[in-house]
């Protein structure tokens, strides 16, 4: 078996400790970290999703597998992060409420500090006001939202209407994301901007502050 399958094996199962070890090894035997992170980790993480639907494994075998790929995606963090890169802008990031999803909003949350933003995450369970207090907070030049379930990703509009209602919508762009997320829904919540996936959502980032 390669590292690459290795890797997605460990992930299934929940190791972290293989996670991290199997990454380290493959890291010292020139395997690219992006390959690790799209073959290896996300890829594991695609297998047991479809398990997941089909009902062939339950939400505390993928709690445990999430928890082994953020260990994972934090060994990989420093190489897929260029280092020095010149300060673009100020981001906050949360999943929205109700919705405890975070893999795909960490993600985003790294590849925006590779591009030179500084991000301030919230978290997951985020509520439309906790978004409106970090703007006064923290003064973003983005709101980044981040939701996984048909039945959360509304919030992300309830955000657009209370920074909207706080008088505070023309000091910040407001981009959109996650799996059920698309642009027509973007367009109708009146967001700034929709991201299918973390790469393009640091490059929609740089444009929108840029
Ligand atoms: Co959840 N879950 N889950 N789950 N879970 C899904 C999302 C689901 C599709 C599984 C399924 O049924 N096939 C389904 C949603 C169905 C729907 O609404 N359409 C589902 C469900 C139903 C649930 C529960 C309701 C299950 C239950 O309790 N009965 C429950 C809800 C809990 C809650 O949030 N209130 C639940 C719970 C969980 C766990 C806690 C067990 C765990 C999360 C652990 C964690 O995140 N720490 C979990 C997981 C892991 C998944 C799956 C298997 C994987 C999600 C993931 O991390 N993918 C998922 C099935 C699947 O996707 N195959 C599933 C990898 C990640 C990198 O991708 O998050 O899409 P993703 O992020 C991408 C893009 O979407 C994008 O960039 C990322 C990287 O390129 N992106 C953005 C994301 N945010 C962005 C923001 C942007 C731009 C791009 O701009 C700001």
């Amino acid at each position: 078996m390669s590292t690459l399958e290795e890797l997605s094996e460990a992930v299934q199962k929940g190791r972290a400790k293989d996670v991290v070890a199997l990454i380290e090894s493959g890291l010292a035997e020139g395997v690219p970290a992006q390959q690790l992170l799209d073959e290896g980790l996300l890829k594991g993480m695609g297998i047991l999703g479809a398990r997941f639907k089909n009902n062939e494994v339950f939400v505390p075998e993928v709690l445990i597998a999430a928890r082994a790929l953020n260990k994972g995606t934090e060994v990989l963090k420093p190489k897929l992060i260029e280092a020095g890169v010149e300060a673009r802008g100020r981001a906050v990031i949360g999943t929205v409420k109700g919705d405890l999803h975070d893999i795909g909003k960490n993600l985003v949350k790294m590849m925006l500090e590779g591009s030179g933003f500084e991000v301030i995450d919230l978290g997951v369970d985020v509520s439309d006001q906790k978004f409106v207090e970090a703007i006064g907070e923290h003064h973003p030049d983005l709101i980044c939202l981040s939701a996984l379930l048909t039945t959360t990703m509304g919030q992300q509009g309830e955000v657009v209407k209370s920074v909207t209602a706080a008088g505070l919508r023309d000091q910040v762009k407001i981009l959109v994301g996650g799996a059920p997320v698309s642009q027509g829904f973007c367009n109708d919540i009146g967001a700034d901007g929709y991201a299918p996936d973390a790469a393009s959502a640091a490059e929609l980032a740089t444009s929108l502050v840029g």
